[in-house]
């Protein structure tokens, strides 16, 4: 992972790598790619960017031969509640721009990334301590690309021997950059309102688990999985990873700790509630902690006290430059 080309790098995860590998590697060690431009962004502003299509396959690979990266990271795509809206589009962007990136990693000799989800699961799945391997038939969009996804990475693989690995991401909380229309947003609208209104109201219903993770434990995750040793692989696409698993009302009280007058309402949204009744409750990570040491550091608790430290001083901030 010497030269990195990043697609979707102005969304939720694609903010904090970029800058987290520049900061480790060097502002040219990534090729930050979006399919918009944001003036004075700072993943825009700290090293290269490139406006990038990832439907476009020869902008794609005229990129990737002009920065002569080693490694693809393929973060565009849209997430589950959007893609329920718009299905056509979902399965064009999410399988159309994985297929073109996995088609320059094969052409180029690339390294490879992209991220699948507990949204490749279904109702049929063990809901409780979801295995690694399992039955994957999931009722969304989103669900569907994202399991054709991890198949076809696996093909890439063993019919190309292109290097693909990839983790199931759970819902990620974060605050530099807000996630976009994925069923999980709750968690990270809440700090939100938390810090803006001491109250929020949930779209999401009380009792319903979904597995979590803060994003600099999915950054971490990231980067530990493209620097494991192949040999120690016997699972590429995708690995079961999650930090903790909560239901609304275990994540208001966590906010209570540090805020004791939260209050919390419920208007239920039944699109995002179907999504999330049809995921696991929680995922067995043993694949991962054994085959590369996945090894999550931030639970419940010590994951809200820094959500409100660190937002409380971004809403602060953003406060002064508008004045
Ligand atoms: C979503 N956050 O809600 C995404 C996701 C874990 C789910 O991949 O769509």
């Amino acid at each position: 992972m010497k030269r990195v080309l990043i697609t979707g790098c102005l969304g939720q995860i694609g903010s904090e790598l970029t800058l987290r590998l520049r900061e480790e590697n060097g502002r040219d060690s990534v090729i930050a790619t979006d399919i918009r431009h944001v003036a004075g962004n700072e993943v825009i502003e700290s090293g290269p960017f490139e406006i990038l299509d990832v439907t476009n396959k020869a902008r794609m690979m005229v990129l990737a031969r002009k920065y002569e990266v080693d490694t693809i990271i393929h973060l565009a795509a849209l997430l589950s509640a959007v893609a329920e809206e718009k299905p056509q589009l979902a399965w064009d962007l999410n399988m159309g721009g994985l297929v073109n990136a996995l088609e320059v990693a094969r052409e180029l000799d690339l390294k490879f990334f992209t991220p699948s989800s507990i949204g490749s699961f279904g109702p049929g799945t063990p809901a409780v301590n979801t295995p690694q391997d399992t039955l994957q038939r999931p009722t969304t969009m989103y669900g569907v690309t994202k399991v054709s996804g991890e198949l076809l990475c696996d093909y890439y693989y063993q019919k190309f021997g292109v290097d693909t690995r990839g983790v199931r991401f759970p819902g990620l909380i974060s605050y530099k950059t807000e996630p976009g229309g994925g069923t999980t947003d709750y968690a990270v609208d809440i700090y939100y309102e938390a810090i803006k209104h001491k109250s929020y109201t949930s779209f999401i219903a009380p009792g319903t688990y979904m597995d979590m993770m803060y994003m600099p434990d999915a950054i971490d995750a990231i980067i530990k999985l493209m620097k494991a040793e192949p040999s120690q692989l016997v699972h590429r696409n995708a690995f079961n990873i999650t930090a903790m698993s909560f239901e609304p009302e275990q994540i208001a009280a966590s906010i209570r700790k540090f805020i004791p007058d939260f209050e919390m309402k419920y208007d239920v949204d039944p699109v995002r509630q179907q999504i999330a009744d049809s995921w696991p409750d929680s995922l067995d990570t043993t694949c991962a902690r054994n085959e590369w040491d996945f090894n999550p550091q931030y639970d419940l608790d010590k994951m809200t006290k820094d959500m409100l430290e660190k937002l409380t001083n971004k809403l602060k901030n953003d406060t002064v430059v508008r004045h």
